[in-house]
């Protein structure tokens, strides 16, 4: 059997390892790539089925290759069942619509997210000079629980996560987006999310779970880690008292960014 593509068998590690976390019960969570079409060697791609147009025009991806997982798939299956568990679309020349080109079997289909994936694969694109490949959505428990406690503030998530452990500020010094409550696969979570994807690596839906972009498997699963570890913690600390006794400074993030070159928005430094 010809062995599959490195960037396919890394995917369905990062399906296993968010799966393994807790962070994907039943169909939860979804994870697109833009690969690269030399990455896609040993794949037999079928350009027979039909073109879907895409709500909103992406000039910047036409002609782009994702990974995709599946709707009402589940990250527990992508190991086992690749070709049903998920699979590969293409986007046609102008942007505006796509097809699948490989997996999605027996009439599967992409992620109901998909609208918020492309638009947030094409700001990133941009905005990252096309070297953000992924982006991901989990549902890790600690941090969902947070957005019915804590004011939905970028500024009080970001701060608060921030204060838990050094590596939240280093793993996402731009800080975290955080959006209210909204119909899931919408062109309106698409969009506002998109927004905030401008400005962040990371954005919260409330009382829903998160979506992240990043360059790289590692970058992009360890920011989603990263995220959920300070919101395990705060949720420790919330557990035992509804006061710190005493935290992180301003002058202490301060010093942490001089030395680790950080550029921490004054913002969040209140
Ligand atoms: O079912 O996570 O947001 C997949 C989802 C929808
Ligand atoms: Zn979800």
């Amino acid at each position: 059997m010809m062995r599959q593509p490195e960037c396919l068998e890394k995917f369905i590690r990062m399906c296993s390892d968010g799966w393994l976390q807790g962070w994907h019960e039943n169909h939860g969570g979804n994870l697109t790539y833009r690969a690269k079409k030399e990455e896609l060697y040993g794949l037999e791609l079928d350009g027979g089925r039909e073109w879907i147009p895409l709500e909103k025009k992406l000039g910047n991806l036409a002609g782009d290759y994702f990974l995709v997982t599946g709707s009402g798939k589940s990250m527990r299956n992508a190991q086992l069942y690749p070709e049903d568990a998920l699979g590969l679309i293409e986007i046609n020349d102008e942007g505006s619509a796509y097809r699948m080109v490989w997996g999605f079997a027996d009439g599967g289909k992409p992620t109901s997210e998909l609208p918020a994936h492309l638009m947030c694969q094409s700001v990133k694109k941009e905005t990252t000079d096309g070297k953000y490949r992924f982006v991901y959505h989990a549902h890790p428990a600690n941090i969902i629980a947070l957005s019915f406690v804590l004011p939905l503030k970028d500024e009080i998530f970001t701060r608060e996560l921030w204060e838990m452990e050094p590596e939240c500020a280093m793993v996402f010094p731009a800080g975290l987006g955080v959006l209210p409550w909204m119909v899931p696969g919408t062109e309106k979570i698409a969009e506002l999310t998109c927004e905030k994807m401008k400005e962040y690596d990371v954005v919260l839906w409330a009382q829903h779970g998160v979506f992240a972009a990043g360059d790289t498997f590692d970058n992009t699963f360890g920011l989603m880690n990263t995220v959920e570890k300070g919101g395990e913690i705060l949720v420790k600390v919330l557990s035992m008292s509804p006061v710190k006794r005493q935290a992180p400074s301003v002058q202490d993030f301060k010093d942490m960014a001089r030395v680790f070159d950080l550029k921490l928005p004054d913002k969040f430094l209140f």
